[in-house]
């Protein structure tokens, strides 16, 4: 039986500010996450999420997924946790810029070198939103907030670059206004076997400053394979005045923590999910 759109919302009063792009992520999320059922032929059931805390977070009271509503910055090990005790769901995270590149950025590192089969999307507004504003690792230097009145004074940190750099599996950054290519990208990321890493550069409309700006400096990546300098390469062009990449920077085919773990003899033993009994 296949899911429909209407069946994925749970129609709670949404929060979101009016046009904030989160709407967006959250349709094509859904339309991608219909399309997966289709094809891995899964119910509603077989996906699981985990949400951090911020607005991106209220992604677990929109959509009609079970899941772990998360302590800030903890996705991702709740990601690998839910992996592990049933490697046959389907499993997603929803993280902040802040959730992921600060509190929680030693589970982005190890993340690419466990590579549970988990899809990791982060909504990278540059900024703590929900708090009002502060600036996160991603935030540009010099950018002004209501604790950085006088403009954050320390560099930026280059999530795609870390990423390629770390060889996590499947490395792309998307734009939610760009939906047709957003839904392809998660689609791709969720067929893919290992940790699927997608960056989603969404400006918050009350505190990220100028990064509508983007829209001007956007290009597309083609869907050509790289090897990981030419990535590293696409992946430095951050903060740049003039450019910045969108598609899939990367892919690394490797062994994932389940392929890894199935010699185990106690799994061999009890099978898949032992840790539920
Ligand atoms: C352990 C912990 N640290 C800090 C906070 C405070 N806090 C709640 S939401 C938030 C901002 C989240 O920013 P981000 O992860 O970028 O998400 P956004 O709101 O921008 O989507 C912070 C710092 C918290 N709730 N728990
Ligand atoms: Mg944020």
């Amino acid at each position: 039986m296949t899911i429909n759109e209407s069946d994925l919302s749970t129609g709670a009063e949404m929060t979101w500010c009016p046009g904030c792009y989160n709407f967006m992520l959250l349709s094509a999320v859904k339309k991608a996450i219909k399309t997966i059922s289709e094809y891995k032929d899964i119910k509603r059931k077989d996906f699981s999420m985990a949400a951090g805390i911020g607005c991106h977070g209220k992604m677990f009271d929109y959509l009609n997924v079970g899941g772990v509503y998360n302590l800030h910055g903890r996705v991702i090990p709740t990601m690998v946790g839910t992996k592990i005790g049933n490697p046959n769901l389907e499993v997603l995270g929803f993280g902040g810029d802040g959730d992921t590149y600060s509190e929680g950025i030693s589970h982005f590192i190890h993340a690419s070198r466990l590579n549970p089969d988990i899809t990791m999307v982060v909504h990278n507004n540059k900024v703590f939103a929900l708090t009002t504003g502060q600036a996160t690792p991603t935030s540009e230097k010099g950018f002004k907030s209501k604790a950085q009145p006088e403009g954050h004074t320390e560099p930026s940190l280059n999530p795609l670059e870390l990423a390629v750099a770390n060889n996590t599996s499947f490395v792309a950054r998307t734009n939610p206004k760009e939906f047709d290519r957003t839904i392809n990208i998660l689609e791709k990321a969720m067929k893919w076997e290992g940790f699927s890493y997608i960056d989603v550069i969404m400006p918050c409309r009350k505190y990220s400053g100028n990064m509508e700006l983007m829209d001007e400096k956007s290009y597309w990546l083609d869907d050509e394979e790289r090897t990981k300098d030419e990535a590293l390469k696409k992946a430095a062009e951050w903060n740049k005045k003039d450019k910045l990449p969108f598609g899939i920077f990367y892919r690394d085919k490797k062994e994932t923590m389940s392929e890894r773990k199935k010699n185990l003899s106690i799994l061999k033993e009890k099978g898949d999910g032992w840790f539920q009994t």
